[in-house]
């Protein structure tokens, strides 16, 4: 809105010009979400208290029968915040701000049927798995088919430190597309275990990604970074910056002690956007870098249950995922939190570098 409405005005009131600034516009978008998502926060958590959406918890972690009645569903917040920031601030003509969306909201409402399925039966049986990632595959796969009649569209794979090296994955780069965004929703939800825990990270890979978008929508950092430009692309930083904000003033209320968890409509969401972020910056590979703990957090998932099958039994982890694990070693919750924080600060860092050394 601000845009569409200040930029016209522009050609006679020069000052006005700093609305058509990607950067000026996104620092907004971070500011605009961050303080719709504290000031309705408090409502919505209570609103979600009286619908009666209490987290229903597992007894297999001790420490955790104290979070029992914790509203879930606070990725509704994040989702309303997120809106309406866009509203404000994005070119609305911009087909990469609707694709992003479309990913965004699509995740978010299979997580959200996933979680009021589980709140009707007051315990842990949300939809089935199968429904779950149908749901999931056929959003991303909607998403995929949008950018693949860009006339932008670009099948290569670009290998993060390398400056000239890439593989054309042709046809195949449809299917690759959908389990970059499905995998990578799926591994956010598997570490949000923790107050914190993954809305921490969150936070850092969208600044990472809205770096490199905003590098991939310029022209001459491009061709200086030796990069691949796509025309349009940084208007999508406008996003990134909405969706920190978002995420920032989720993690207000979420930090430990949380009084709101994000639920799948959360998690599904946020994982599945970094998936698309990655994908409209070209940066595929560097994701599981940016998204590091989100990967370490799944192999732990995948190796401890090829072990048991295995061993016939055995564990090779307290209980994964990873998190668990320290939990039950007697570390206390804050502490995993904080340290998990680090570690993707430090990735997220490393990441970065990659815009240098190639
Ligand atoms: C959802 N959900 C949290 C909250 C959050 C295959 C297996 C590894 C699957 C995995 C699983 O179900 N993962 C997906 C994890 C749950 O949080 C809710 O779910 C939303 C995210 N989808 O937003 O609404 C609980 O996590 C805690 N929490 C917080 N703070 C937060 O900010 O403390 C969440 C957010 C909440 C709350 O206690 O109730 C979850 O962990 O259930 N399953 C597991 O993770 C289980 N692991 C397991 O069974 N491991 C086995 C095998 C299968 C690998 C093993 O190691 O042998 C653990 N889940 C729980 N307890 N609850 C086991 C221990």
């Amino acid at each position: 809105m601000l845009y569409h409405f200040f930029v016209p005005l522009s050609s006679d009131y020069t000052f006005l010009n700093v609305f058509r600034y990607i950067t000026f516009r996104s620092l907004g978008a971070l500011i605009t979400a961050m303080v719709i998502m504290v000031i309705i926060g408090p409502s919505c958590i209570n609103f979600l208290h009286r619908l009666k959406c209490g987290q229903y918890i597992l007894s297999d972690v001790k420490a955790h029968a104290s979070k029992a009645g914790t509203p879930t569903m606070g990725g509704l917040i994040i989702m309303i915040s997120l809106i309406l920031t866009l509203a404000l601030w994005a070119d609305w003509s911009s087909r990469y701000i609707w694709e992003a969306l479309l990913v965004f909201v699509g995740f978010g409402l299979v997580g959200f049927w996933d979680d009021f399925t589980k709140l009707r039966h007051h315990e842990n049986k949300g939809i089935s798995p199968r429904a779950k990632m149908g749901g999931l595959i056929g959003i991303a796969a909607s998403a995929m088919i949008c950018i693949s009649i860009d006339p932008q569209y670009n099948t290569s794979l670009y290998i993060p430190f390398v400056k000239d090296m890439s593989f054309d994955l042709g046809l195949l780069y449809l299917p690759f597309g959908v389990l970059v965004m499905v995998s990578s929703a799926n591994a956010v939800n598997l570490t949000d275990g923790l107050d914190g825990l993954a809305i921490g990270p969150t936070v850092v890979a969208g600044m990472v990604f809205a770096v490199f978008i905003y590098i991939t929508g310029n022209v001459r950092l491009t061709d200086y970074l030796y990069m691949p430009y796509i025309p349009g692309v940084g208007e999508v930083t406008i996003f990134c910056g909405a969706l920190i904000g978002a995420s920032l003033g989720f993690l207000w209320f979420n930090a430990y002690p949380a009084q709101v968890f994000m639920g799948d409509v959360g998690s599904l969401s946020l994982g599945g956007t970094l998936g698309f972020l990655a994908l409209l910056c070209k940066q595929e590979l560097l994701l599981a870098v940016v998204g590091g703990l989100f990967v370490v957090e799944t192999l732990s998932v995948i190796m401890q249950v090829s072990y048991f099958r295995w061993t016939g039994g055995k564990r090779l982890f307290r209980m994964a995922p990873l998190h668990h694990h320290f939990e039950l070693k007697g570390i206390p919750e804050s502490k995993i939190i904080i340290r998990f924080w680090i570690t993707s600060v430090i990735l997220g860092l490393l990441a970065l570098s990659t815009i240098k050394l190639r």
